[in-house]
């Protein structure tokens, strides 16, 4: 008999092993599957190379795993955060407001607006060193990754770094996230998204040939 465990272990066989996302610019400090779920940088709590990052307009970019995920992106100006409450929250009791609130996003190439000049952080100015968080929920637990940087209003977005599929910070607001009431989908526990894409539709059809292949072997 053939299984649904058969399935993944020809998905593994074949080297599609399951993942998460991935802070592609500005670089995450790293990336270790295992440890992503940690709080709130993925495992990787220590200081890296602050990289410049512009303080008004930009975007960061993700690279995505599942096919639909919420995302918040968070800021810290302490100078080595180690706890998730070293960075700006929009729940009850804390009046910073993180970068961007709990939004959804489709797809596997993300880019995110953010304007951090804009939210108004106290102290926040030229040259001031800070760490971006990203929280993703995509359906298997919060998973984080963090970014060194160094706010100024100079700094320019590589070239290299390309965006399909922008999220734009929504226009009104002027904070880049909601202070207020968190809404339904800013639960920290949120776990809206979908199956793993890490069986793309031509995966799975080759998966479904071998399937084939082996039963008619039996
Ligand atoms: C993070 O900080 C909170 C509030 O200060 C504290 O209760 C919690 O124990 C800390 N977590 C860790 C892992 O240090
Ligand atoms: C926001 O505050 C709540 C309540 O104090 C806490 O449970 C949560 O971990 C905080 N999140 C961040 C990102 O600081
Ligand atoms: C902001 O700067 C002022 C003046 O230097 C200082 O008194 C205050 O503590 C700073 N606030 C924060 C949150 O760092
Ligand atoms: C950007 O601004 C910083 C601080 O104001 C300055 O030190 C740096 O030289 C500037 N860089 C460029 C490329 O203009
Ligand atoms: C862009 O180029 C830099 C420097 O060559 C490289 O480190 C980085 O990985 C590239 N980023 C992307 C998204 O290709
Ligand atoms: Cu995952």
């Amino acid at each position: 008999m053939l299984t649904v465990a058969h399935l993944f272990a020809f998905a593994a066989l074949l080297g599609y092993a399951s993942a998460h996302f991935q802070l592609t610019y500005p670089a995450s400090r790293g990336f270790d599957e295992t440890k992503e779920p940690t709080a709130p940088c993925g495992g990787f709590d220590t200081v890296g190379e602050r990289v410049p990052f512009p303080l008004g307009a930009a975007y960061i970019k993700l690279a995505s795993e599942h096919e639909q995920a919420n995302v918040r992106v968070m800021i810290s100006f302490k100078t080595n955060p180690t706890n998730i409450s070293d960075f700006t929250n929009s729940t009850t009791g804390q009046t910073q407001a993180p970068v961007r609130d709990f939004f959804q996003v489709d797809g596997e190439d993300i880019c995110i607006g953010v304007n951090v000049k804009s939210i108004g952080y106290q102290n926040v100015t030229e040259g001031t060193p800070a760490t971006l968080a990203v929280q993703y929920a995509g359906g298997d637990g919060n998973l984080f990754q963090c970014a060194d940087i160094v706010l100024l209003s100079n700094a320019t977005i590589p070239s290299n770094v390309t965006c399909s599929n922008e999220y734009n910070v929504p226009t009104g607001t002027g904070t880049g996230g909601s202070s207020g009431t968190p809404t339904a989908s800013s639960s920290t526990t949120s776990s809206t998204g979908g199956t793993e894409r890490s069986i793309s539709a031509a995966t799975g059809a080759s998966i479904l040939a071998l399937i084939g292949l082996v039963s008619s072997m039996l």
